[in-house]
Parts: structure tokens; C-alpha cells; sequence
């Protein structure tokens, strides 16, 4: 039985990196905001249309840093229906997540709960865009001005999305991207901090906090760490960015056989496209109501893994049921996050996943 697994990394032919790396065995320059760094940040920011773009390591640390960076204290409203990355990144500076429900539509965070929440110490939120639906930006801009809020969004899973026309990474006071592995777009491991914001010295801070704080060589300013993106990581940027309007022509059409063969059926749900947004089709999550379908979320996900199928259940378990917090802070009332948590599996998705296969995965869910 073949075997297919959620996602599967895009990448280059081997003599297009090949190419790519010959340059480092020349120049023997491997890290440190190198020249296929510096390459990489000048075309990622054409492409996702923003102002300012600066690689990290990978998507965590650029989140983690980004927090460090903007100086935000006390409590964070954020949704626990994410990666254990975000909240993580906050416990991780010293803050207090405070989590707000999502809605039962996109799952992002449910921009009429935020409110209730803020208090005086709340410095900011923190917004997950989740399988790359968009939150609904002019909302949270809306309270973030009202209340004087920073917004930093996870984009985690946004890259080279548009809504009406912007650049995702525009919005809010910055973005973080990740460029995994398992991303739409990757560098192997890798990720980003964007923002058009004006932020004061913000570029500068953050360019020194991802190397150990480093001003000048004998000038250190911050408590640093390293999170630097290597040669070779930047090199697969580049080469992965000249196929990217290919990978998602090829994304696009598995998510829309997809749609093909689920829309309809009763109690699954499937995602609607969103209103002046232009998708990256990054994740297929699908919601089993077990009542009318006949079947769990957790029956389904057994029944496709002894067929060799493995979806998985991103995001359960929520991030506010994690073992690491218990009895750390108010875990927050999220009725609507635990319920998707129960009832959602995505699917496999990725650019060479065959039309046979969606075809041999939905007949599994389908029972034909
Ligand atoms: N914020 C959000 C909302 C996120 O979802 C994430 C990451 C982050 C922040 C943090 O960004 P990074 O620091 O990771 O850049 C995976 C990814 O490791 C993680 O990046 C991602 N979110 C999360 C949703 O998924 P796992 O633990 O499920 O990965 P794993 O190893 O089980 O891989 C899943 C599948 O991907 C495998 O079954 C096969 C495929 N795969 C995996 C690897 C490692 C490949 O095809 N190639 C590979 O190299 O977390």
C-alpha cells in the first residue's frame, strides 16, 4: 500500500541547488547574513509585498524575538487553537497568555471576545492567521487603536497571501512566517519577521537580537540569542521561490479536488474561500460533526492510517490544555476552540499529491 503522509517538502532539482551552493564553497562565507540571505530578503519582500523583512532561523524563534524585540509586557490575548509555537513564544518572555475563543467560521480569533479580555496590563495580541485563513484584520485594528495594543499576527501558515491587494504582513504592527519544511514555501528550516509599520528601530533591534545582541564588535546592546539563517537554507529560498506561483497552481488544484468530492456531504465541513483573499492553500482541515456523519474525527483519522494515510489533528490538543501550563495561569473559557479541536483533521496536501490519491483518500472518508 502506498504510503502518504500529511505534507511532503518542495524542493528544487538537485543540480538548481547545486548551482545555488557552488558560490559558498567558493566564497567559504557559511553564515552570519551572507549574500543568499541578503538575496533572499531582498526578493521575499517583492514577493510578499511588504516594506521590511528579516530572516530567522526558523518561524519560533522570529515570533520569540519579535515579543523580545517590541518590549511587550504583562498579558497577551492570543487563541490557543494554533502550534505550540505561539504560546510558547510568550511564556517563553516572561508574559501571560490570556486566551480568547475563536469563531466557528475560520477559526481565527473571535474579534468580538478580545475586549472582554483586556485589562490593564494587556501589552498586545497575538492573532494565529490558522491554516491560512485570515483574521479579520481591520477588527483587530480597530481594538488595537481603540485600546493601544501592539498586534503581532502568526503568519505562520499566510505566506504570499493577499487580502484586498496587501501583503498579509502588512497588517498589524508586524508578522512572523515560517519557512519549514513542511511550509508552503521553504528553507528547510527557517522563518521571518515582516512588517511596513514604522516601528521606531525596530529593523535594528531585531538585527541585532538574532545575533547574540551584537551592534558592533564591541558594542553589545541586547540580550540576545542566535537565530540566524544560514547559506544553505537561503540558498533553498531561492530556489524554491522561482517555483512558487507552480507549487500553489499545483496546491490549488488538489484543494479544489478536494472540494470536488467533500462539499455537500453532510456534517463535514470544509473551508470557505474568504472574501477578497487571495489563498495560499496551505492546509486542508475538514470537520467531522459525528452525529450527522456517522462517524469521529478520530474514527476517520484511525480508518486513513491503517490504509498507510497519515492526516493529522492540527491543533489538538489546544495550547491551553498543554501539560507544560497546567496551574501557570487562567487557561480561559474556549468552548468553540475545544470543539474544533475534537472534530478536526487535516488532510494530506502538497503540490505533488496526485489526483488518484485525494481520490483514494476521500473514497476511505466517503466509505465508497
Ligand atoms: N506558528 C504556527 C501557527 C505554526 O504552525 C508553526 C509551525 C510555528 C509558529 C513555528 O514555525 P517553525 O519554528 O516550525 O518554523 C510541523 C512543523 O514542524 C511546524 O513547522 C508546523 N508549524 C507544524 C504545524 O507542523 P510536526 O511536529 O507536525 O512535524 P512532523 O515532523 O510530524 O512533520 C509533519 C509531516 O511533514 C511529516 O509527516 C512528513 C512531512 N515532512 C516533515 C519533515 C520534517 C516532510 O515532508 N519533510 C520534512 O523534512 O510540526
Amino acid at each position: 500500500m502506498e504510503k502518504i503522509l500529511v505534507t511532503r517538502s518542495s524542493m528544487p532539482e538537485l543540480d538548481e541547488y547545486v548551482d545555488e551552493i557552488k558560490s559558498i564553497f567558493e566564497s567559504h562565507w557559511l553564515t552570519n547574513m551572507g549574500e543568499k540571505h541578503n538575496r533572499l530578503e531582498e526578493e521575499l519582500a517583492e514577493y510578499l509585498k511588504v516594506r521590511n523583512i528579516l530572516l530567522f532561523s526558523n518561524g519560533h524563534m522570529a515570533l520569540e524575538l519579535l515579543i523580545q524585540a517590541m518590549g511587550l509586557t504583562g498579558e497577551v490575548i492570543t487563541t490557543p487553537f494554533t502550534f505550540a509555537s505561539t504560546t510558547h513564544a510568550i511564556v517563553r518572555n516572561g508574559l501571560t497568555p490570556v486566551f480568547c475563543d475563536v469563531n466557528p467560521e475560520d477559526y481565527t480569533i473571535d474579534v468580538n471576545k478580545i475586549e472582554a479580555l483586556i485589562t490593564e496590563k494587556t501589552s498586545a495580541i497575538i492573532p494565529v492567521h490558522v491554516y491560512g485563513h485570515l483574521c479579520d484584520v481591520e477588527a483587530i485594528e480597530a481594538i488595537a487603536k481603540k485600546h493601544n495594543l501592539k498586534v503581532i499576527y502568526d503568519a505562520a501558515h499566510t505566506f504570499g497571501e493577499e487580502y484586498k491587494g496587501r501583503g498579509v504582513a502588512t497588517f498589524g504592527n508586524a508578522s512572523i512566517f515560517s519557512f519549514h519544511a513542511t511550509k508552503v514555501f521553504n528553507t528547510i528550516e527557517g522563518g521571518a519577521v515582516c512588517f511596513n509599520s514604522s516601528e521606531n528601530g525596530l529593523r535594528e533591534k531585531l538585527f541585532g537580537i538574532k545575533n547574540f545582541g551584537i551592534w558592533d564588535e564591541e558594542l553589545i546592546k541586547d540580550v540576545g540569542a542566535n537565530a540566524k539563517m544560514n547559506e544553505f537554507q537561503a540558498a533553498m529560498g531561492l530556489c524554491n521561490l522561482r517555483h512558487i506561483d507552480r507549487e500553489l497552481a499545483k496546491r490549488k488544484a488538489v484543494v479544489e479536488h478536494y472540494n470536488e468530492r467533500l462539499s455537500g456531504v453532510n456534517g463535514l465541513k470544509i473551508s470557505a474561500p474568504q472574501k477578497d483573499v487571495k489563498p495560499n492553500y496551505a492546509y486542508y482541515p475538514v470537520i467531522f460533526e459525528p452525529e450527522e456523519f456517522g462517524k469521529s474525527r478520530d474514527e476517520i483519522y484511525e480508518l486513513l492510517k491503517v490504509n498507510e494515510i497519515y492526516a493529522r489533528k492540527y491543533f489538538y490538543p489546544l495550547t491551553n490544555t498543554f501539560e507544560c501550563y497546567k496551574g501557570m495561569f487562567d487557561m480561559g473559557d474556549t468552548p468553540v476552540a475545544l470543539d474544533l479541536s475534537k472534530k478536526v483533521l487535516t488532510l494530506p496536501l502538497y503540490a505533488d499529491l496526485r489526483i488518484d490519491q485525494v481520490d483514494r483518500i476521500c473514497d476511505i472518508i466517503l466509505g465508497r
